[in-house]
């Protein structure tokens, strides 16, 4: 079971098992090879009148459906999922064909693998991320089931799998309805499907299910483990940093769980963008060993700036989706792809930070982050109009959110945890998103907590000011706005810079997001109209200049890197399915706002204005 959690009750809201850094553990890879199956009538999961489905409509079925049928040719099996179409996972469906473009619904798949279960050793199966809901099927018998598209779950299989050949069937179904996170209309490609890789985990009976270590605010190393297994308490643990010497050791308590601290050895180098230094940790107890590449460095806010390793930083970001580059891309972000997008913020751009939005992104991202040394912004999809008077949608978000920090607590680059993006004020909203906030807390106390919110608008005597005066702010330590003035508000560029920012709060600010479109390609020479690339440059200029202005400002992650698939975005001649706020096209030609920005954070400094 994982770390503390505010309450009882909300601790049922864990995962019953974290598996942290399960890639890091022996096992074997599912990726590859596999058949599947569409079912837009979820036939698969009940029949025609709502009845179980019976085993010749059972996608999950364990069955060698040819063979029966040469033992009985007269009887009907109207699917065979082995003779299915076969496609490669991780994926999405998008990838399968063409008629899966815009499918929104129930697909199956299905491979054989091989185990070979020992006594004593525990197996798992570990999903990345299964976009939207999945039910998981070993050998015919469901195995569990798990809700929320962008975060990993583990399932325990030990004493379910035969020696030799099993059988492993996902149902995916990606619709959303009003009371999913994120729910029906969003501003992103859906990419439904099995979208991360999917791993079979070995353990011995008594493993080290979670653990963390950190530098803290006092200059201490803290460490923590989890135990699981029969002879989890009392037992002996140890984490050791061999290149610093160092090793703190105790004993795990009736729940199999310890921390413990020592002084941060002299020697420690600290992670920070400029030198991104990584430490070999190892988590030990009993025959179980978890090796991981971790960095140290502390985060805090004071007044309205945020200090890495107690300097003050200006976050120069900019936001990105979880889509490769490409003219078909999909989700299935490789190191290579990640190396290519973050590289082009931190070579690029001359960024030291990346939002990653609108949900938790693959963990080679967050990895990749950390080696190349950016600061990262994570989120959770409570995105535009979530039910937030639902409390089953409520324990949901909790779960996700829970999921996602427990698999990065131990990302050095990781330094805010966002809650949502532009949710309308409200009580039921407020409640919602308080209670996630005080769960990032007690989950990880060792990063910022953020949201990207709204502002209302003031014009007086023709002065237009931004007001943040959302109840929110006094819950989050850095406040976040996403502005679009001169976008989709009607505002001329030029009166940009005279626009006034206002807060009640002494808090630092990020511009989560600024932008607008730009078709790669088209000039337009003097009229500047919107879609052109004179006009975002210009935008870009006029809405640097308006950040300058405001005192309380310590970062931005404007929208975005790289145009992205949007089914809602279907202008015939420039958007075409994308949205094209990127500073770089699909297939990564830089816009002329590019420039602008590189050349602004090539000499922007937490001072300098
Ligand atoms: C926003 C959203 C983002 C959209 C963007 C846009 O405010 O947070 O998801 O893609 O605006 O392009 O309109």
């Amino acid at each position: 079971m994982a770390g503390a959690f505010p309450d009882a009750a909300a601790a049922q809201l864990l995962p019953d098992r974290v598996l942290v850094n399960a890639s890091g553990r022996a096992g074997t890879d599912l990726s590859g090879p596999w058949n599947w199956s569409v079912d837009p009538y979820r036939d698969g999961v009940a029949g025609f009148h709502g009845e179980a489905p019976g085993r010749t409509h059972q996608r999950y079925a364990d069955v060698d459906v040819d063979a029966e049928t040469r033992k009985d040719p007269y009887a009907l099996w109207e699917l065979d999922m082995r003779r299915a179409p076969v496609t490669s996972l991780p994926s999405s469906w998008i990838t399968h064909d063409a008629t899966m473009r815009y499918y929104d619904g129930l697909v199956w798949y299905q491979r054989r693998f091989e185990a070979a279960p020992r006594p004593g050793e525990r197996q798992f199966l570990h999903f990345g991320a299964v976009d939207y809901r999945a039910s998981i099927y070993v050998n015919g018998a469901l195995v569990g089931t798990h809700e929320g598209g962008f975060t990993p779950f583990a399932l325990e299989v030990t004493g379910k799998l035969r020696a030799g050949e099993n059988q492993i069937t996902i149902g995916v179904d990606s619709e959303r309805s009003n009371d999913t996170v994120p729910p029906t209309v969003t501003d992103w490609e859906t990419y439904g499907g099995v979208i991360r890789p999917v791993r079979l985990v070995t353990t011995p009976a008594t493993y080290v299910d979670d653990a963390w270590i950190r530098l803290t605010g006092a200059g201490r190393i803290r460490a923590s483990m989890t135990l699981d297994g029969p002879s989890a308490a009392g037992r002996p643990v140890r984490v050791r940093i061999p290149a610093l010497g160092l090793t703190l050791s105790g004993t795990a308590d009736s729940q199999g769980r310890w921390t413990g601290e020592a002084a941060a050895p002299r020697a420690l180098k600290r992670w920070s963008p400029e030198s991104p230094t990584l430490y070999d940790v190892r988590f030990e107890s009993g025959e179980d060993v978890l090796s991981d590449r971790i960095g140290f460095r502390t985060l805090e806010v004071r007044g309205t700036r945020i200090l890495l390793n107690g300097k003050p930083i200006f976050l120069r970001g900019i936001s990105l989706h979880e889509e490769e580059l490409g003219k078909e891309p999909t989700r299935a972000i490789t190191p290579a792809a990640a190396r290519a997008l973050l590289s082009e913020i931190k070579d690029g751009l001359h960024g030291n930070f990346v939002r990653l939005a609108h949900y938790p992104h693959s963990e080679v991202m967050t990895r990749m982050a950390d080696e190349l040394g950016l600061i990262v912004w994570s989120e959770v999809p409570v995105y535009w109009r979530v039910a937030f008077a639902r409390p089953e949608t409520l324990a949901v978000a909790r779960r996700m959110l829970a999921e996602n920090i427990l698999r990065d607590r131990n990302r050095a680059s990781i330094a805010l945890w966002s809650v949502a993006n532009e949710t309308p004020v409200s009580e039921p909203r407020n409640a919602f998103l308080t209670t996630l906030v005080r769960d990032v807390r007690a989950l990880d106390d060792s990063r910022l907590v953020t949201a990207a919110l709204l502002t209302r608008r003031d014009e007086k005597n023709g002065r237009i000011e931004m007001v943040i005066d959302d109840p929110l702010v006094a819950q989050l330590d850095v406040m976040a706005i996403n502005t679009y003035n001169g976008w989709y508000s009607g505002d001329r560029l030029e009166a940009l810079p005279a626009i006034g920012w206002r807060s009640g709060a002494t808090k630092p600010l990020i511009l989560s997001e600024f932008g607008a479109d730009a078709k790669a390609g088209f000039l337009d020479a003097g009229l500047r109209r919107k879609f052109s690339e004179e006009f975002q440059a210009e935008y870009y200029r006029q809405t640097l200049a308006m950040a300058d202005s405001i005192p309380f400002l310590a970062g931005m992650s404007p929208w975005i890197l790289k145009d992205f698939r949007s089914p809602r975005r279907q202008h015939p001649v420039y958007q075409q399915g994308w949205n094209r706020k990127g500073l770089i096209s699909e297939t990564g030609e830089r816009k002329q706002a590019f420039g602008v920005l590189a050349d602004y954070y090539s000499k922007r400094t937490p001072d300098s204005r």
